[in-house]
């Protein structure tokens, strides 16, 4: 591999592009490009039946996919939600007109610490807000015997689970929703894409409705929808790649177990443990730089991108660290440590399914080299 090719986070994995060409025949014949048409409502089939679900509703991205899963639960008040995500998560609660309650995190999973969430349910707690961090997966039993105990929502952003499981089936059967997002960087894309999850096909109507403008027909608006409605075009995407996802998936593997034997021993390095009992999907390979480590992280991203390698420090900052949320009354690292220190420490390395084993030997030997002078 030439030195000066860049090596990026994350490469999309696409669809044979014939496959995705017979489709498209069809839209061209048809001329029904969206508004859930055929391609879109074989999508909807095929995903619930591949993940294990019976109700899921695709919508146009994941951020909308949390935006209309919270407004369906018609919430108030505070939410309870990490630190430690993408900004969409807290987005889709300013954008509802609730307020973000920054809990801390499992220094382990990266994701919602039980004892911290129950710490900060006031009387205007209505919800959590947890996400499946990195795609590994939260303490679903324990967040529901807070909710059940204090009567909360639940709405999981499992927009890095695609796939995983629980010790009891699919992951994405916890809680009142759970929402998936298909965009380019994630393990199945549409390009832009998303989907919500939910418990009944009563549950769901309502769902197809808020994301089609609130229409019930064509004389009746019954709420404030909106248009997250996904194109023929993403659909057909989505079909194509669904029966390559397996072997998608085992070349992700492949990639994190390369990482993990040629990462082993570093000093100051902490591997992430991806546990086989739960179909890990390797969505990330989230490593932790530690203060016993010969440079910090900031020192190993340099070094790495001096090479053409692009990691990236997912999540930093926090969330309550931009400008818009530092206002916000939970925002204070005194609230979140562990998750303060995790966004000071990890380091995202490049993993996706095409990536040869030479070029995860070639960022190892860089990441040793640095951190192991
Ligand atoms: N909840 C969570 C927990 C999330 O992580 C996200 C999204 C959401 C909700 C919201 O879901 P969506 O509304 O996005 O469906 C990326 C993604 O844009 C974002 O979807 C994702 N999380 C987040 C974790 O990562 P950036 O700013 O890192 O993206 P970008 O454009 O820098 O891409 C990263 C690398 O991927 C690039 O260096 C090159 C490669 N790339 C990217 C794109 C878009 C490609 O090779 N081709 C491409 O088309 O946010």
């Amino acid at each position: 591999m030439p030195p000066e090719q860049t090596i990026y986070v994350t490469r999309p994995h696409l669809p044979p592009l014939a496959e995705v060409a017979k489709l498209l025949e069809g839209v061209w014949e048809r001329r029904i490009l969206t508004n859930g048409g055929p391609l879109h409502q074989q999508l909807e089939e095929e995903l619930a039946a591949y993940l294990g679900v019976k109700h899921l509703a695709l919508v146009a991205n994941g951020t909308l996919a949390l935006l209309i899963a919270l407004k369906a639960l018609r919430l108030q008040g505070e939410v309870i939600t990490t630190p430690f995500s993408f900004v969409a998560t807290s987005e889709a609660l300013s954008w509802n007109g609730l307020e973000p309650v920054f809990a801390d995190i499992d220094p382990h999973t990266y994701c919602l610490d039980p004892a911290s969430i129950e710490a900060c349910i006031t009387p205007r707690t209505t919800a959590i807000l947890p996400v499946h961090c990195y795609g590994f997966p939260c303490d679903v039993e324990a967040i529901q015997r807070i909710a059940d105990d204090y009567n909360l929502k639940v709405i999981y952003d499992a927009a890095h689970a695609f796939g995983v499981d629980c010790h009891c089936g699919s992951l994405l059967q916890h809680g009142d929703f759970s929402v998936l997002s298909f965009h380019a960087t994630k393990v199945f894309n549409t390009f832009e894409g998303g989907a919500i999850i939910c418990p009944d096909a009563r549950t769901k109507k309502r769902i197809d409705r808020l994301k089609n403008f609130g229409f019930v027909d064509e004389l009746t608006v019954a709420a404030n929808g909106i248009n997250a409605k996904m194109s023929e075009l993403h659909a057909a995407v989505g079909l194509a790649q669904l029966p390559g996802m397996e072997q998608s998936v085992t070349e992700r593997r492949r990639v994190a177990e390369l990482y993990l034997r040629e990462l082993a021993g570093v000093p100051g390095l902490i591997l992430p443990s991806y546990d086989q009992a739960l179909r890990p999907n390797y969505a990330y390979m989230p490593v932790r730089v530690t203060p016993e480590a010969a440079v910090n992280r900031e020192g190993l991203v340099e070094q790495l991108r001096s090479h053409g390698v692009v990691s990236r420090r997912y999540f930093h900052p926090l969330i309550p660290e931009f400008q818009y949320y530092r206002s916000n009354s939970s925002a204070g690292p005194a609230r979140y440590p562990v998750a303060t220190k995790a966004s000071a420490e990890v380091l995202c390395l490049p993993i996706y399914p095409d990536l040869a084993d030479a070029t995860v030997q070639r960022i190892c030997g860089i990441v040793r080299t640095v951190l192991d002078p």
